[in-house]
């Protein structure tokens, strides 16, 4: 069975695929139908260097039997079981693993199935919140241009990626947008967190004072931006929006889809930078990238504040049918196995300074004009073909296929964010090779 999933089907028409140039796809196909650690199969049976945890998902790296066999065993056992009045008890074992590595006082977990969905449940949990306290009026959110906060209503209407937005209406009301941090004219080339730009964080304020605090319920933030092409916050940045929002009685959320899960080189982005947010969005590497699954973290009082009212009533009016499901949660349970066995969670910050200098390298390759890093995440910004963004990043990604690995673009910013097992040699063969598609591309 499984090598008649691995064979190319004759036809490709019935898949829409995600994000995806479908046309140009399947007219190229690019299949993959094995991994194991660092490394994907290609369908010709070549090994492709995983640059990029597949979707910063696969922390652990591919394949690993422990989560492997945790999946198997919990299909045979407990397939499924009903989330809504009912329990299981992986969930509620999971759940305590969570909140034991998450920063202080952040206690309560809230299941989903991806980072959009722990996204609209952040955002759901802060407007409830302030109204179970007495405070509707908060119904205001603020996000930040270019953030990527997934694909769902809540969270493209406080995302500023534009070409997420644009097509679909009027999103939710009442969200405002924070400027980007990104300034490339006084911050290029820098090694981890940019000098310029903590002052942007005032902006904060100017927005606040616009709508008057009163109106606004929460702030949402990728510590580090992700999607858009790593942007690292400026220093000071993250304190200062933390400041504001206690000034103002603001939640503070975090979206740690991507920075979750050890990719800094600390458990989560809150401990890596010491500002502790009220709310956490998670997903991908919660399980490894292996089973779809998000986890929400929230504060004590914020949780505690839902439980009022008389008991036989559901507190919170949200969840999922796939809410705490046991396959996910046995997935969960196995990878953090994994990551605290291995180290993990923390191995990102002895790989930083090798990964920075590697990385760093680059500087003076033809068409790199900044390098951006932190923790195991890097990023190389090409300067665009005139007329035609997109274009040489996107060359490179097809080159850099060819030749074995894996690496994501985002406009003409190329991404890196490799599986947190990855040896140092191997950083070097990724960098090298990197080295050399840039000097072959246009
Ligand atoms: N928040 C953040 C910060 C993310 O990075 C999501 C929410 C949404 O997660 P789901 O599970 O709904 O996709 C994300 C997802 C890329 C890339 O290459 C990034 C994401 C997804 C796919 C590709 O930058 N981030």
């Amino acid at each position: 069975m499984l090598d008649r999933l691995n064979k190319r089907p004759n036809d490709l028409s019935a898949f829409w695929m995600p994000f995806t140039a479908n046309r140009q796809f399947k007219e190229t196909p690019r299949m993959l139908v094995a991994a194991k650690d660092m490394h994907f199969t290609a369908e010709d049976g070549r090994k492709i260097m995983d640059g990029t945890a597949g979707l910063w998902c696969v922390n652990a790296g591919h394949c690993r039997p422990k989560i492997t066999e945790a999946i198997q065993q919990q299909a045979a056992q407990l397939d499924y079981a009903p989330a809504f009045q009912m329990g299981h008890p992986i969930a509620f074992e999971f759940a305590n693993r969570l909140a034991a590595i998450a920063p202080e006082g952040m206690d309560h977990v809230f299941f989903t199935n991806s980072g959009s969905e722990s996204v609209d449940t952040a955002l759901k949990i802060a407007l409830a919140y302030h109204r179970v306290k007495g405070d509707g009026s908060r119904f205001r959110l603020i996000g930040r241009e270019r953030g990527y906060h997934g694909v769902n209503f809540g969270g493209i209407s406080v995302g500023g990626i534009v070409a997420n937005r644009k097509m679909f209406g009027t999103l939710l009301t009442g969200v405002d947008h924070m400027p980007h941090t990104h300034l490339p004219g006084q911050n290029a080339f820098t090694r981890g967190e940019p000098e310029h730009g903590g002052d942007l964080a005032d902006e904060l304020e100017r927005i606040v004072t616009l709508h008057d605090a009163s109106t606004v319920a929460a702030v949402i933030v990728e510590p580090v931006a992700g999607s858009t092409g790593v942007l690292i916050p400026p220093k000071g940045y993250l304190k200062r929006l933390r400041d504001i929002c206690d000034k103002h009685g603001i939640l503070l959320i975090f979206d740690e889809v991507i920075t979750g899960f050890g990719r800094l080189g600390a458990p989560f982005a809150a401990d890596y930078f010491g500002v502790v947010p009220d709310i956490m969005t998670t997903a991908k590497g919660v399980t490894n990238g292996v089973i779809p699954m998000g986890a929400v973290f929230v504060k004590k009082e914020i949780h505690d504040a839902f439980m009022n009212g008389p008991e036989h009533l559901i507190e919170f009016f949200h969840g999922y049918t796939y809410s705490g499901n046991p396959i996910a949660c046995a997935a969960g349970l196995a990878t953090l196995d994994t990551y605290q066995e291995e180290g993990l969670l923390t191995r990102a910050s002895e790989l930083a300074d090798h990964w920075a200098d590697a990385l760093h390298s680059l500087k003076g390759e033809p068409h790199v004009i900044d390098i951006r890093n932190i923790g195991l995440v890097g990023a190389v910004e090409l300067e665009s073909i005139p007329g035609e963004p997109t274009k040489r990043a996107f060359s490179a990604f097809l080159k850099a296929y060819e030749r074995g690995f894996l690496i994501r673009t985002t406009g003409d910013i190329i991404a890196l964010s490799p599986p947190l097992i990855i040896s140092k040699g191997q950083i070097d063969e990724l960098i090298d090779n990197l080295r050399d598609v840039l000097r072959m591309i246009d």
